[in-house]
């Protein structure tokens, strides 16, 4: 029986479930999540906790290469904005092949620690000294196939990004291959599309756009994908806060909401530095909070006010951006984690209903992470993908213990992977902690560093 699973331990659309028959049709959507049934003969047995598969929204897949590369003093003050140098120094000598690589290994490692879905949020469009390559898709195609090689659900966002900072300043050093034409980000969209994954936009900043390029290129999605997600950094830096102020006089997020039609399409990426104000607007229209809480931390950005977000109903998802980490259960952990340093308490993801911290997490950022991808993805119900990450039961740590403990100590016990299982629409792509392609995935990806580090 291959379009079926018996799931002793369910984290479903309607919580924990118990003996749970999950079938799926020949495109791997869900027809049944049926609790309490008897195992039938013949159907396979899950091998441990079985909970929905989390989405990725944001990712900027080569800079995975760059990984613990940048933690060595660079300047006397070192910030976001020397990182960034050392990031700029990478992308100027990414080859097409490279950047192929990099993201199919990336796209496995994501599959082997819960993610089953991508918002690639992809700005590297042209070659290293800013013209076009002879395929005006040249690099997405490489992040499409990255997506259909490792069998990832993958939503490529092209990313506008026309001035190099506040006051429209032009594309200088490495930005130069971020430049493209809201007709020819269309082109790209259209081409990825193409070639087997769903699209959206992302204008890059505030820092990288003006608000007629922004409206004219959500036009342009409209025409080609009406309804796609739209995903923009805002305020992760005090900087940009400040500069935006400066030069529109307002904050980043306001300035946006005064100019775009923000609703549930819309991905607000860290949002740092969000105002109440801010909040209260984005949380009214339903947009989500897309925060990156290794990324965060490791650029020194600051700490989003999610103990207020999470008690006001606002939606949210994560994303491993720079790939510091590859963990879903990581990034949760540290998300609750540091609002326990800040407010001196702890389980803060919790209401007096929904007492579990891991199982609200798991559960909000995969609802989230699936409206952020723009499908029907996000959880363990009929109607959507079969998306599914069994935990291994086997695993000492997770000895004797139900479905809602073993997911809290795989992600407030942290190092170990306790990820056996992972079905993409019902595709089984991890098996026993195993990808079909991982060893020609890390071969490709060890050529490539092997290049760009000798
Ligand atoms: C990015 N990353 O687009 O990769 C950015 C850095 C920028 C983060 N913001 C570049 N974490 O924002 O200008
Ligand atoms: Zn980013």
């Amino acid at each position: 029986m291959a379009h079926a699973l018996f799931a002793p331990d369910c984290l479903t659309a309607a919580g924990w479930q118990r003996d749970v028959l999950l079938t799926w049709d020949a495109e791997g959507t869900l027809t049944a999540v049926a609790p309490d049934q008897a195992p039938p003969a013949g159907t396979p047995i899950a091998h441990g906790p079985v909970i929905p598969g989390m989405a990725n929204l944001h990712s900027h897949a080569f800079q995975r290469a760059m990984a613990g590369l940048a933690e060595h003093r660079a300047s006397s003050n070192d910030t976001f904005w020397t990182w960034r140098e050392t990031m700029y120094h990478l992308v100027e000598r990414l080859t097409p092949e490279a950047i192929g690589a990099i993201a199919t290994h990336l796209y496995i490692e994501l599959l082997k620690h819960g993610y089953t879905g991508v918002a690639e949020f992809h700005y590297l469009h042209n070659q290293p000294d800013g013209t076009a390559y002879a395929e005006d898709a040249e690099l997405a195609l490489r992040i499409a196939h990255a997506a259909r090689s490792s069998g990832i659900a993958c939503t490529l966002l092209p990313v506008l990004y026309a001035w190099g900072g506040f006051g429209a300043r032009p594309l200088q050093g490495g930005q130069r291959r971020f430049g493209a034409s809201v007709t020819r980000l269309a082109r790209i969209a259209e081409c990825a599309r193409g070639a087997g994954v769903r699209i959206g936009l992302a204008p890059h900043s505030v820092r990288a756009v003006d608000a007629m390029l922004l409206q004219e290129a959500v036009a342009a999605l409209d025409e080609l994908a009406p309804r796609a997600p739209i995903h923009i950094h805002a305020s992760e830096q005090l900087k940009e806060v400040e500069e935006c102020l400066a030069t529109h006089g307002t904050t980043p997020i306001d300035w946006i909401t005064e100019i775009a039609p923000v609703d549930d399409r819309w991905c607000f990426i860290h949002a740092t530095h969000i105002t109440p104000g801010e909040a209260h607007k984005l949380i009214a229209r339903g947009a989500l909070a897309g925060l990156c809480p290794s990324t965060e931390a490791n650029l020194g950005d600051g700490i989003f006010p999610f103990a207020a977000w999470w008690h006001d109903g606002g939606r949210f998802g994560i994303g491993g951006d720079s790939h510091v980490s590859v963990s879903a259960f990581e990034e949760l952990r540290l998300l609750e984690t540091v609002q326990r340093l800040t407010h001196r308490r702890r389980n803060v993801t919790t209401q007096e209903a929904l007492p579990s911290t891991a199982s609200n997490l798991w559960t909000a950022a995969a609802a989230g992470g699936g409206q952020a991808l723009g499908g029907a993805r996000g959880a363990i119900g009929v109607g959507a993908p079969a998306d599914l990450v069994v935990l291994d039961g086997q695993d000492v740590d997770l000895q004797g213990l139900g479905g809602m403990a073993a997911l809290a100590v795989a992600m407030f016990s942290s190092a170990t992977n306790r990820v056996r299982d992972v079905a993409v629409a019902g595709r089984w792509l991890i098996e026993a902690r195993h990808h079909a392609g991982e060893a020609d995935a890390a071969r490709s990806y060890r050529e490539a560093l092997a290049a760009l580090r000798g």
